[in-house]
């Protein structure tokens, strides 16, 4: 089965804790603290598979969790590092945070994605040794990994889409051209997922044509099968719009036309700006007067039109040499880029409960929605600080840390996070 959409949930393993020891030895009264840091926990990494093609794995596996660290230990032992969990993935998979709806990474070429970070091990007790508390009698928990809910979007990476009513001839045409041999019938939405034909132009020099189920109109509000295909074309350099010159079902080419371009805009406007020529199929059919009226009307429209009679590759070739010529002109393949995502974007989590833990000047700030807010922010941007010290005072963190009586200058520890307490 096809399935190129699937929501999953990806969580970073936890962190290790850090251990409290002091050195023994025999004869040595007190040694120092020699407590070992947590290791990492593993990341939850995407990383493209070419021999995929959907992503109905995704279908019964929907939670992913990366193995935690180990915790440190005595003899200043770092805990072991957990595995990262690869999760695999089709070619041309976007990923969006389900959350804000936002981009977090294309993976269209064979860079991996990080899709959830493990959390830092945590500080074995000889980090908190200073001049005035050298027995320090507390370690930092490994810090939890992040979480993310994703969206997965399956965009299919090809130069050219392939547009047209049902039964018009598309997949005819892709089966004369390339490789490709998709089912061809005379009743309406034959083709049921998309299909990508390499056309070889010779010297190295070959592009490749999607071929996607039948557009009718409504396509995009959900009406047939249309809308959910128009993904699979919103990469494409440019499109090729083929339509049955002759009518023979009954509608007129030229409503066809509008119609399809209509959805297109409404889909996704960018996509009805792009590229588009003409191919008038089924000359067979057709009276000259048929074709002049629609090559006229095409050519007042400023697009380059064509006539062919797809089962019997006539004038096929021109078409090819045609989208040939005009992918030399244009940009390549629509990547999409990471999406900043500003706290204040973050959905409001219910009950901002805390808990603060006070070890030796040292003041723990433990908070589940306050990780989140963290992990998802960039705190080098002044604003997302701005935001971040909002939060602690609205939330009550900052009163409640004077209450326990943080001094000036007091370590304030919020998982990976570490800051100085100023007033
Ligand atoms: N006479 C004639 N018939 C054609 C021509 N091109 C395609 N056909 C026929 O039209 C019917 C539909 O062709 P397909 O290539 O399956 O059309 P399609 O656009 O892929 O259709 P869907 O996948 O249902 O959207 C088939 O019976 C083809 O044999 C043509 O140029 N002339
Ligand atoms: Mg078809």
């Amino acid at each position: 089965m096809f399935v190129d959409i699937a929501k999953i949930t990806v969580k970073g393993g936890k962190g290790g804790d850090g251990a409290v020891a002091f050195h023994r030895e025999k004869f040595v009264a007190s040694g120092g603290p020699d407590g070992g840091d947590g290791g990492k926990g593993g990341d939850v990494v995407l990383q493209v598979d070419t021999n995929l093609s959907t992503l109905a794995d995704f279908r019964y596996k929907r939670k992913y969790t990366a193995p935690s660290g180990t915790n440190g230990s005595s003899g200043r032992k770092n805990g072991k590092k957990g595995e990262d969990l690869i999760i695999r993935v089709p070619l041309g998979t976007v990923v969006k945070d389900a959350a804000t709806g936002k981009i977090l990474a294309d993976l269209s070429d064979d860079q991996p994605f990080i899709a959830a970070k493990g959390g830092k091990g945590g500080w074995g007790n000889p980090h908190f040794a200073t001049a005035t508390r050298q027995v320090p009698r507390f370690a930092k928990s490994g810090a939890p990994g992040e979480e993310w809910e994703l969206s997965l979007e399956l965009k299919l990476i090809a130069d050219v889409g392939l547009l047209g009513f049902p039964n018009v001839g598309k997949s005819s045409f892709i089966s004369v051209v390339s490789q490709a041999k998709p089912i061809i019938a005379d009743y309406h939405f034959t083709t049921l997922t998309p299909v990508l034909g390499v056309v070889s132009m010779g010297e190295g020099n070959s592009f490749v044509i999607a071929d996607i189920p039948g557009l009718i109109e409504g396509a995009s509000d959900g009406v047939g099968l249309g809308h959910e295909f128009l993904r699979h074309v919103e990469r494409c350099r440019m499109l090729v719009h083929i339509l049955d010159a002759a009518g023979s079902e009954g509608r007129d080419p030229i409503e066809d036309f509008e119609k399809i371009n209509a959805e297109l805009e409404k889909f996704n406007p960018d996509l009805a700006k792009r590229k588009q020529i003409v191919a008038a199929n089924k000359i067979d059919l057709a009276t000259d007067e048929q074709l002049e009226r629609l090559e006229n009307y095409m050519r007042e429209h400023g697009y380059d039109f064509y006539r062919m009679c797809a089962p019997i590759a006539e004038g096929t070739q021109q078409v090819i040499n045609a989208v040939a010529a005009e992918l030399a002109k244009l940009p390549p393949v629509v990547r999409y880029e990471r999406e900043t995502i500003t706290p204040a974007e973050l959905p409001v989590e219910k009950g901002q409960n805390y808990t603060i833990r006070v070890e030796d000047g040292v003041y723990f700030v433990e908070a589940e929605w306050l990780l989140k807010i963290l992990q998802r922010t960039d705190l080098d941007d002044y604003e997302a600080l701005q935001y971040f010290q909002r939060v602690l005072e609205t939330s009550g963190i900052l009163n409640s840390l004077v209450e326990r009586g943080i001094q000036e200058g007091d370590t304030v520890v919020i998982y990976d996070f570490e800051f100085d307490y100023v007033s």
